[in-house]
């Protein structure tokens, strides 16, 4: 098998966001566009000669055939061994679990995670490293330089691999490995949760849905809620992964899985449900009647993890991103646990979970998970929760009333202005910048500043520092205006405006979240201004 060394120049743009490389999918099919990011990945940790890489994606358009591309140019590297989910499938949390599991030096996640896939919708790439999380600053850094420099990449030639059956083959001297998707993942959630309590939940009538959106989590999902756990066959809905997510948007909020939140409001609404997302890391949670924020699910679960086996010990600690609402921070406080604020993004928390400080962390974008991998866990999540209702047995909005009788409610909502022209984008995040000195002690639309700065993170850990992480402007009584640019988008800019407002008063924390945060959506957008400068009259997204 002959190896070839390709002559290229330098592609601009290729810097990866939040999570990695994220573009149109056709700028990916563009040629050594690909080659070029995946030189450069390896390049930038230093090789893959003699290493093993997890490689595997979420199954949208174009994840077969840039597998194939990813194989060739590992075996022409050197690499040792590929261990690729059947089919190239592996949600991401699989994909962590799999890294640790087997102790690879890492591997390649193909993933634009909750955006739409297809030919003209968008396709994704990243690395995560040996302990199974998002490749940290650093590295992802060193990629970026090599992307800006690189002259050649390697590939050999061959013949496609067969990729639809387990087992192992050759490729110009790798090794590459077929295996089964779900099976370790299933077993690790077998050995967290206690799998005979959910059985007998949803045997005493428990009805739940499971929306997998057309994405990967549809085998998974399968595999546990309706052979392992019971659940009546056809609890998970759109289940068979499709190179398109149905024409939709894998993204699990109230807009986008809008079917699901319509059956869970209706009379006859099963007692449970969840969707995820395109690549299997985020979740929505919503029960009879009763949607769950993806930050009051985060404290929820800090506050019952315990009834679970794997966390039976308690928490080290918890961590959120900056933006998340400071729910889990009262229940954190309550229980006498440490609370870290991180910036947006999961690369973030990989360091306090190694290091033991923090067990269970989560995102105001749908996204939780714990030190069982360094990967947010839309399955997990929804498990968890299973397996806190069937010790509790109550209803979901109980749940919640009694959490917010007991920690106050911290109403909270995301508005997203998206595909926003990004230099009238950066204008408005700029001129909120340069007032931040100036605000506090200032009233806007009647309600006092009491603080405003730029978010930094110095990590404890390692004590590396990222800077501008988002606008945060707080008010008198716990409210606060957070403002940050998408790190994920492909087209033009999303403004993410997010909003949050403490409530202690345990006869008004039943309303609707748009109304209790009125005052603080008012001041935000005096402060910036977005709505009057995009010419919009609201919020493209509102979760
Ligand atoms: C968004 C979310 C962030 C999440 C990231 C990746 O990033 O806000 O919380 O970690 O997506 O999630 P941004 O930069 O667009 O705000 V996933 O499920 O898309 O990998
Ligand atoms: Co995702």
């Amino acid at each position: 098998m002959e190896t070839i060394t390709v002559e290229t120049r330098p592609i601009d743009g290729q810097k990866p966001g939040t999570s990695g490389l994220r573009k149109k999918t056709r700028t990916f099919m563009q040629p050594h566009y690909l080659e070029n990011y995946v030189q450069s990945i390896f390049d930038g940790i230093g090789g893959v000669e003699g290493k093993t890489l997890v490689v595997g994606g979420d199954g949208r358009y174009f994840n077969d055939r840039a597998i194939q591309v990813i194989l060739r140019m590992m075996a022409a590297n050197g690499a040792a061994r590929a261990v690729v989910g059947r089919e190239g499938l592996l949600s991401t949390p699989a994909a962590s679990n799999l890294i640790r599991e087997r102790g690879t030096d890492g591997g390649l996640i193909l993933s634009a995670s909750h955006n739409p896939g297809g030919h003209d919708e968008d396709f994704g790439l990243k690395y995560n490293g040996p302990n199974g999380g998002p490749a940290s600053e650093s590295v992802t850094d060193k990629v970026f330089a090599r992307t800006k420099e690189i002259a050649q990449y390697r590939i050999v030639e061959s013949q496609d691999i067969d990729l639809a059956t387990e087992g192992e083959s050759d490729l110009g001297g790798m090794t590459v490995e077929v295996t089964d998707p779900v099976a370790s993942y299933c077993a690790l959630m077998e050995r967290i949760f206690d799998f005979d309590a959910i059985k007998g939940l949803l045997k005493s009538g428990f009805t739940m849905r499971f929306d997998a959106m057309h994405a990967v989590t549809g085998p998974y999902a399968r595999a546990i809620l309706e052979d392992r756990l019971g659940a009546a066959p056809g609890t998970v809905v759109n289940a068979t992964p499709s190179p398109d997510f149905g024409g939709g948007h894998p993204d699990p909020n109230p807009i986008w899985a809008k079917p699901l939140m319509d059956e869970m409001m209706s009379p006859d609404a099963p007692d449970f449900g969840a969707a995820s997302d395109g690549d299997g890391d985020r979740n929505m949670i919503v029960g009879k009647g009763c949607y769950v924020g993806p930050s009051d699910s985060l404290a929820v679960l800090a506050a019952n993890a315990q009834l679970a086996p794997a966390y039976r010990e308690g928490l080290k600690g918890v961590a959120r991103s900056m933006p998340t609402s400071g729910a889990v921070d009262r229940v954190a406080a309550e229980i006498g646990i440490d609370c870290y604020e991180t910036p947006t993004g999961w690369k973030f928390f990989g360091n306090l979970l190694d290091a033991g400080r923090a067990t269970l962390c989560g995102e105001e974008s749908a996204g939780t998970g714990s030190d069982h991998v360094r990967e947010k866990d839309g399955l997990w999540a929804v498990l968890l929760w299973l397996n806190l209702l069937a010790e509790k047995k109550q209803p979901v909005a109980q749940v919640m009333a009694d959490h917010w009788a007991r920690f106050g409610r911290n109403y909270y909502s995301r508005h997203d202005y998206e595909a926003v022209e990004s230099d009238l984008a950066n204008d408005i995040i700029d001129g909120i910048r340069d007032r931040l000195d100036s605000l506090p002690g200032s009233k806007a639309a009647g309600l006092e500043v009491t603080g405003a700065d730029e978010f930094s993170y110095t990590d404890p850990v390692d004590g590396s520092t990222a800077r501008a992480q988002g606008l945060r402007i707080f008010f008198e009584g716990g409210g606060r205006a957070v403002f940050r640019l998408s790190g994920t988008g492909t087209e033009g800019a999303t403004i993410r405006v997010y909003l949050e407002r403490l409530e202690l008063d345990p006869a008004r924390t039943d309303q609707d979240p748009q109304e209790a945060l009125e005052p603080v959506i008012a001041a935000a957008e005096e402060i910036s201004g977005i709505r009057s400068r995009t010419g919009r009259s609201g919020p493209d997204v509102v979760t």
